[in-house]
């Protein structure tokens, strides 16, 4: 009969033991099937009574009852204890019933957006893409425009050096230059990009801006041609009331040359507003890239993209333009 308590006694205490090192529900039910449940080692025991004495076998009955109710109240207290501590326990916690973060996507910066905008007009009417160079050198950007050495424009207060020969360019101009270079006529251009002048910064005014240059070169070319493009560019962009007007001016580099004013709606209001300069080509550009003057003729543009931009979305000050903060961008 000792031997039958004995190992009681054992089975008591190796799966108190065992008890104590559990640290999930997992684990504590493995331990319930290994010692108290249907196969467990404490009913395993049972197959051994028929080898106890019938006169000691109330004893040993009553040993291997109180092992079992020790061993099961010890299973639930620490069923209790473990289920207290569950957060931890559990690892984290998946709530499928959360809404889902609201994850924003970016969009594109309304001054890219403009600018694809308005090279998808200019692809219509057949003009290709060109692009030059940020930094220029004195050549492309005043002489071969027509800009001899001791003209006022090539000051360097008014712009940004970085060498004695080079230069970020001021205006897109350049790129005529550059496409000529490039390609024999007919030509048909457009070219979108960054230039840069000292220029002092207010609500209409960066250091630091883009234009958009157009440049058609061909026999025949005329102020007409020049007119029906700016008209044609202007009602597909800004509407078909809008107005276009050429006011006389000058640029070393066309002959003769004109600012070029749209009339459009600004919130309600009909208003003449300048966006940039054009001309037809001088013929002194023609020369410089070795085309012949006598042949050619053309007609060249650069318009103002910020200005365009705020024109067109209502944008009071280019400087939020270069900002980035989150409340403007958002919200053209
Ligand atoms: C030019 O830059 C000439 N290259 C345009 C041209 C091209 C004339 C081809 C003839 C033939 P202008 O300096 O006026 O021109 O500048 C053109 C436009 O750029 C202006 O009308 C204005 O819309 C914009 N602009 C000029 N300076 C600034 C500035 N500091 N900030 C923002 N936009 C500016």
């Amino acid at each position: 009969m000792s031997a039958m308590l004995d190992q009681l006694d054992a089975i008591e205490s190796e799966a108190r033991g065992a008890l104590d090192g559990l640290a999930d529900a997992e684990a504590l039910e493995k331990w319930r099937l290994a010692w108290i449940g249907p196969k467990g080692r404490l009913k395993g025991l049972l197959g051994s009574m028929k080898d106890v004495a019938p006169a000691d076998r109330p004893a040993v009955g009553k040993r291997m009852n109180e092992v079992k109710v020790a061993l099961e109240g010890a299973f639930e207290q620490r069923k209790a204890s473990l289920g207290s501590a569950k957060p931890q326990a559990a690892g984290p916690m998946l709530d499928v019933t959360e809404p889902a973060l609201d994850h924003t996507i970016g969009r594109t910066h309304v001054l890219t957006r403009t600018i694809d905008e308005l090279i998808e007009v200019f692809a219509r009417m057949g003009f290709t893409v060109a692009t030059g160079p940020e930094v220029e050198d004195e050549h492309h950007n005043f002489t071969a425009l027509n800009i001899p050495p001791d003209h006022p424009a090539r000051d360097p207060l008014d712009n940004f050096f970085i060498d004695g020969k080079h230069l970020l360019r001021t205006q897109t101009s350049t790129v005529q230059i550059r496409a000529m270079e490039q390609s024999k006529p007919p030509l048909r251009i457009v070219s979108c990009g960054r230039v840069y002048r000292p220029d002092e910064v207010d609500a209409t005014h960066s250091f630091m801006f883009h234009q958009i240059e157009g440049l058609y070169v061909d026999r025949q070319v005329s102020m007409v041609d020049l007119k029906t493009t700016l008209l044609q560019f202007a009602h597909a962009y800004f509407g078909p009331e809008a107005e276009v007007k050429l006011v006389p001016s000058f640029f070393p580099f066309t002959e003769p040359s004109a600012e070029m004013h749209i009339k459009m709606n600004v919130r309600g209001q009909w208003r003449w507003v300048e966006l940039g300069g054009c001309g037809m080509v001088d013929p002194n550009v023609f020369k410089a890239v070795g085309y012949d003057p006598e042949e050619w003729t053309g007609f060249a543009f650069g318009l103002g993209i910020e200005r365009i931009a705020m024109r067109r979305y209502g944008i009071p000050d280019i400087r939020w333009l270069f900002e980035n903060d989150l409340r403007f961008l958002t919200s053209v």
